[in-house]
């Protein structure tokens, strides 16, 4: 099974640094995070990078909106990703962000070799351009008329900018992704690559006029522009290796992950950018699919942004991390609830993993003063239950490198459940009544605490805190840590003393949860049209802010008290970003006074209040130009 020692370099895509981290981004990293911790047990010699995408003009304008420079704004959000990816226990090597002028040095190196080849010619062009997305979309990549990733239309832009000469690369790319199957994967994105350029891909503008955009990297040859966001950010995965000489040593074997969002730019535009400059083209770019909540798209207006800490406060590290990468099927779309979350805790972790070292902790104080007694009689039915684990790193090794994470999780959770069936089988309450039968109780028990000690290595890149607990309660010390020692049985010595502690994943009670979810603050659907029958069901009025306070339980809601009438109601808005409580008071706004309350983060909302949201979502509650009484009707 051991293959020896190989390179693993795996990356996230650079994360906008206009807003905080959210579920998605979560997702990537910690599955990243999973990879690379994986191939450390192996042995493999690994390297993890991710990091910001701070230039561009998406940047400039959340940083104006927040009043501040782009560079602080950068450094702020930058922080906030670096200190989320610490709570989520993620080990990457490097963090790069392209502000750095070990980055801008490599991207102005690689303009000048893919212009000095003649791949970059200047010219006038004009499109529809999504700023959400800061590109240009061709006709028949949108969605009636809007990009299909913002569901906004895109604006007609008209430049003078640089080229690069994509096109030209079209026909040795389509040939390049039919010949490497393991180029883009899952095969569907690899289609859907193949189905980008069976057209004309076009010439790529690389280039933004510096009056208009000035937050980013001005081109070697031509001050007065600056580099195209895209052409700047790609360049990362090579530009943080590059400045730590380490290009030789890990580009290749590059793993770029993202989502499917950004197949285009990884799929067409970063490969002919590198062969353009005469770098080898990466290995392999592995796309998953998308988090949806409540079927749709995770967004600001809808209220519907999951941020990762607030999970992670509640449901525990390990326990969230096991969630993302046990219920979204790589390549595929999948819904997240914090139901879901809840009930797979519960499944998984408390009754079948968690159960099963407290029921073997359990017996072994009851029989044999909380030591491991060790394996003297064998018989059949241990066989069966040795080979379903010890056959697991072999199992695992493959799911893994066929980026099916789920199932190389379940496959170690089916063995647990053998487990747990193991001891009911055995019966080790009976076999202890009977002196005559100590050799075997001694061996059913020791059985169970060699199984948690092998699941415990193959989930360590998943729960690596839990995983270190279970090892601490087993007693384990100074026995050898790797992938190997998973496949190996009895190592733990005999007499070892396990000591009880807490339940590792405690059962969470799904009755009050429905009661108090971290998410779904407020989802509005959007829905294209109404008559007038609908839009008269809604009942707008004026109210006027009497006082506001920072919500206790979340991070991003206010609670406010409203004077509707002669009726004080309390409503909990999602608007604390924009606002700040005490700056509210006295204020007049228009809300929906007849929406059933709903009970948010455990406080009660008696409407929701109305605001505008621009591209960036940044929020504006809606205020009159002229006094009114509160309670008046807006219709
Ligand atoms: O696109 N489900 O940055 P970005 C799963 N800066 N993953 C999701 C997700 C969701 N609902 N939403 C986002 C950019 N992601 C560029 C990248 S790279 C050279 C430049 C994750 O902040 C997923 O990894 O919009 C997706 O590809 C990425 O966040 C987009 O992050």
């Amino acid at each position: 099974m051991t293959k020896g020692k190989e390179t693993y370099y795996a990356t996230t895509p650079i994360f906008y640094a206009n807003a905080e981290p959210h579920i998605g981004h979560a997702y990537t990293t910690t599955l990243v995070d999973v990879a690379t911790r994986f191939h450390r047990l192996k042995g493999d010699n690994t390297y993890f990078l991710t990091g910001t995408d701070e230039h561009g003009e998406k940047i400039q304008k959340a940083a104006e909106a927040n009043n501040m420079s782009p560079q602080e704004y950068t450094d702020m959000i930058a922080g906030k990703f670096k200190s989320t990816w610490d709570s989520l226990d993620i080990r990457y090597d490097d963090f790069v962000r392209t502000t750095q002028e070990r980055h801008k040095k490599v991207v102005r190196e690689i303009l000048q070799k893919v212009y000095d080849n003649g791949d970059i010619i200047f010219g006038e062009y004009g499109g529809l351009y999504c700023l959400g997305c800061e590109r240009y979309y061709t006709d028949k990549e949108l969605k009636d008329g809007k990009c299909p990733q913002h569901d906004t239309k895109p604006e007609y832009r008209s430049e003078e900018n640089y080229f690069f000469r994509m096109e030209k690369y079209r026909p040795w790319l389509q040939d390049h992704i039919k010949q490497n199957p393991d180029f883009i994967r899952p095969e569907r994105y690899a289609n859907e690559a193949l189905g980008i350029l069976r057209e004309p891909i076009g010439d790529l503008s690389i280039s933004r006029p510096r009056n208009r955009v000035p937050w980013g990297i001005p081109l070697p040859w031509d001050e007065n522009h600056v580099t195209y966001v895209w052409f700047d950010a790609l360049i990362n995965y090579y530009s943080a290796l590059d400045s730590k000489n380490l290009i030789d040593e890990y580009w290749p074997h590059v793993n770029h992950f993202i989502a499917k969002d950004i197949l285009k730019p990884h799929g067409i535009f970063w490969p002919t950018m590198l062969k353009s400059a005469g770098i080898d083209i990466y290995p392999h770019l592995n796309v998953h699919g998308y988090w949806l909540i409540d079927q749709g798209k995770m967004s600001k207006s809808k209220g519907n942004v999951i941020n990762p800490l607030d999970l992670k406060d509640k449901y525990g590290v390990d326990a969230f991390r096991y969630y993302l990468l046990k219920d979204m099927h790589f390549g595929s779309d999948a819904s997240f609830s914090e139901e879901g979350l809840a009930e797979r805790i519960n499944s998984d972790l408390a009754n079948d993993f968690g159960n099963l070292l407290n029921r073997t902790l359990g017996m072994l104080g009851k029989y044999t003063e909380g030591k491991v007694p060790g394996i003297t009689k064998i018989e059949e039915i241990d066989h069966d239950l040795i080979s379903s684990f010890t056959k697991l790193p072999e199992i695992f090794t493959e799911y893994f490198d066929n980026l099916e994470f789920d199932k190389a999780i379940s496959a170690v959770l089916e063995a647990i459940r053998k487990a747990n069936k193991y001891i009911a089988d055995t019966e080790p309450w009976v076999l202890a009544k009977d002196e005559n039968k100590k050799a075997r109780l001694e061996t059913v028990l020791t059985n169970c605490v060699e199984a948690l000690r092998c699941a415990s290595i193959l989930l360590e890149p998943v729960m690596p805190n839990k995983t270190r607990e279970l090892r601490k309660q087993l007693g384990i010390k100074n026995i050898p840590f790797n992938l190997a020692s998973a496949a190996e049985w009895d190592l733990v010595p005999v007499n070892t003393q396990t000591q009880k502690g807490e339940p590792l994943f405690p059962r969470i009670d799904l009755e009050a949860l429905k009661e108090e979810t971290v998410v779904k603050e407020v989802v509005l659907e959007h829905k294209p049209e109404v008559t007038i029958d609908d839009f008269a069901k809604l009942e707008f009025r004026v109210a006027e802010i009497l006082s506001a306070e920072e919500h206790p339980k979340a991070d991003k809601l206010l609670v406010l008290n409203v004077q509707l009438g002669p009726e004080k109601r309390t409503i909990v808005s999602g608007i604390k970003e924009w606002y700040k409580a005490k700056e509210l008071a006295g204020k007049k706004v228009i809300i929906v006074a007849n929406l059933k309350p709903v009970k948010l983060r455990g406080i009660l909302s008696e409407g929701m209040i109305m605001a505008a949201e621009d591209e960036d979502g940044n929020l504006s509650i809606s205020s009159l130009d002229r006094d009114i009484i509160s309670g008046s009707e807006v219709r």
